[in-house]
């Protein structure tokens, strides 16, 4: 079963359970204060060309900058927010998450890639290892953070315990990554019905994520996970999302020459974008 994780839980502690599991709760990551630093900073990067931030639009992840008009956009998302706002690194760099991963990694990790969402993002069960490629694979984690409480009918995170040990789907070739226009809207469907019979024939069920503000979860890139369907009357559910892979691991982006990796002596972890440029990093804190 998983159970909340106390503060007082070890970072090996947490780690053996993200390994049994594929996912660990972080119950009370940030206190109110952080939270609410948190929410400051992304409503500041709405509004405040100088910031520069970029948004990514639905149904297509067009990126252009962020705009006061488009945050009310079902979906919408602001891209990288760790990279310049300083709460934003300093909550997805927080000691309990980088203690978790360091644990599970045998090294320190590179957050590369982070998401601000408004509301949920109604997504159907995957993994995110198909979308985000990393050699070697298994190092692909994510975190999850509520900015506001999310209850039921909210379009909550849901996730399947267990399913991380489900072997991985070749969409072709022997790909086990999804890759437009190679695969196509029905090769993705096999994906995700592969991933429902899996679970099924398993006799694994979905739990769904009940959270207070400054709740966090970290899940394994290959457990399986999605948005549940969105009933009540609260639409907003802000919340962060960011992935990591250990430090000795290249996202793909970086691998190509695109995107920057931030310098070492800056931090415990690593971070890097793919869409800022060096210069609109925030200072260390
Ligand atoms: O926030 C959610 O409901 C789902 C997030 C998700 O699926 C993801 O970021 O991969």
């Amino acid at each position: 079963m998983l159970r909340a994780l106390a503060a007082g839980l070890s970072a090996r502690a947490a780690a053996r359970r993200l390994r049994r599991d594929g996912a660990v709760i972080l119950r009370g990551l940030l206190d109110p204060d952080e939270v609410d630093a948190l929410r400051e900073a992304i409503d500041r990067a709405w509004v405040d060309d100088s910031l520069g931030a970029i948004a990514s639009l639905p149904p297509d992840a067009t990126n252009v900058p962020a705009r006061a008009d488009l945050r009310s956009l079902p979906g919408v998302r602001l891209l990288d927010p760790h990279w310049s706002l300083p709460p934003v690194r300093r909550a997805l760099l927080h000691p309990r998450i980088v203690g978790c991963l360091s644990a599970v990694y045998g090294t320190a990790p590179l957050l590369f890639q982070s998401q601000s969402f408004e509301d949920s993002p109604r997504a159907v069960r995957h993994r995110d290892d198909a979308y985000l490629a990393l050699s070697p694979n298994r190092s692909l984690m994510a975190v999850w953070l509520a900015l506001e409480p999310v209850g039921p009918g909210q379009g909550e995170l849901e996730y399947v315990p267990g399913s991380h040990r489900i072997p991985a789907y070749a969409f072709g070739e022997g790909r086990t990554w999804f890759t437009p226009p190679l695969d196509d809207g029905t090769a993705h469907q096999r994906y995700v019905d592969f991933l429902s019979l899996e679970c099924h024939q398993r006799g694994l069920s979905a739990r769904r994520f009940h959270a207070r503000p400054g709740d966090a979860i970290i899940w394994d890139g290959a457990l399986v996970h999605g948005s549940a369907p969105m009933v009540g009357a609260v639409r907003s559910r802000r919340s962060l999302v960011a992935h990591y892979c250990a430090a000795n691991v290249s996202p793909r982006y970086l691998q190509e020459g695109a995107g920057r990796l931030a310098p070492a002596a800056e931090q415990r972890a690593r971070f890097s974008t793919g869409f800022y440029p060096a210069e609109q990093i925030s200072p260390p804190g």
